[in-house]
């Protein structure tokens, strides 16, 4: 039976511990100093019922990280070459690694330095809030892509783990775009939910319409940099339907200004901004997002 390990305590990384628990794959979860955690861990589902989980409390308190097969990152973007730097040594060569965050970047920095493993990218669109440490709540359903990066791929006996446990998952063979895709969502809906302290579902009022509308051309313009055609009408019609879909949700962001924690803004926004400023493409309305989450993290 292949070992499953997931890197990254947050609300992410505890959804998909119950998600491949309940599906029959007793995943490892680890904090990013690398100690497993062995508390009791709680979810209520999309439809108010109750579940619990608790891990194995590995021998002296050390996971045994080089028996896994598959290690899920699922910690905040910034936070990913250092963890997986700190991770690296302890696992086995043919360890596959997936990378599931918001924004873009820290792959490049990952790709140099898998030494031979192979790497997949995510995105997830699942929405959970933590009402304690390990007391989760699921707000919303949502669409999870995973798609080959560089490598070996992964073992199918793995992606078919992943594809049945997450609800809404599936397998995409060019993850690049469905990234960019997932980007422009958070690259409009996170900074402003953030800055204007509302509900996702807010943004449909024509206040925003004109910052959303700048935000996605500026990124269609970066994109192109990148080889990536990306058309501004569809990526603003999923921006719309998102918005639409997670109405009642808290973003992210939002949630990370509220509980004072660093945001993601420099691996979205402030991807971009930098893409741009390699390429000569100007981005003061992503700039102005990212200036502004700059100045609320100040405050913390
Ligand atoms: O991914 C999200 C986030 O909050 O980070 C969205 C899709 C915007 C849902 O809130």
């Amino acid at each position: 039976m292949s070992q499953i390990g997931i890197l990254g305590a947050g609300a992410v990384g505890q959804l998909i511990g119950h998600q491949l628990a309940a599906s029959g794959t007793l995943p490892m979860l680890i904090d990013r100093q690398l100690h497993a955690i062995s508390e009791l861990l709680t979810l209520m589902d999309l439809n108010g019922n109750p579940s619990t989980l608790r891990f194995t409390k590995p021998e002296y308190n050390s996971p045994p990280l080089g028996k896994l097969d598959l290690l899920i990152v699922t910690v905040k973007a910034y936070q990913v070459v250092e963890a997986v730097t700190r991770v690296l040594p302890e696992l086995s060569p043919h360890c596959h690694l997936l990378l599931l965050h918001n924004g873009l970047g820290p792959h490049e920095q990952v790709a140099a330095m898998l030494n031979g493993r192979g790497l997949t990218l995510g995105t997830t669109s699942q929405g959970a809030l933590r009402l304690s440490k390990y007391d989760l709540k699921q707000t919303g359903s949502g669409l999870t892509q995973f798609g080959h990066c560089m490598g070996p791929a992964m073992a199918p006996e793995l992606k078919a783990s992943l594809l049945s446990a997450i609800p809404g998952s599936e397998w995409v063979e060019a993850i690049l775009p469905a990234l960019w895709q997932k980007l422009a969502v958070n690259a409009c809906i996170n900074p402003l939910t953030a800055i204007h302290g509302v509900c996702n579902g807010e943004l449909a009022d024509d206040a925003y319409q004109a910052t959303i509308a700048a935000v996605l051309r500026e990124l269609v313009e970066v994109a192109r940099t990148q080889g990536m055609a990306l058309q501004e009408e569809s990526l603003s019609a999923r921006v719309y339907e998102v918005i639409r879909l997670t109405a009642s949700n808290r973003s992210s962001m939002r949630q990370d200004v509220d509980h004072r924690r660093k945001t993601e803004i420099d691996a979205i926004n402030g991807y971009l901004v930098s893409l741009g400023n390699r390429h000569g493409v100007a981005t003061p309305t992503n700039k102005a997002l990212v200036d502004a989450i700059h100045a609320l993290e100040r405050r913390f």
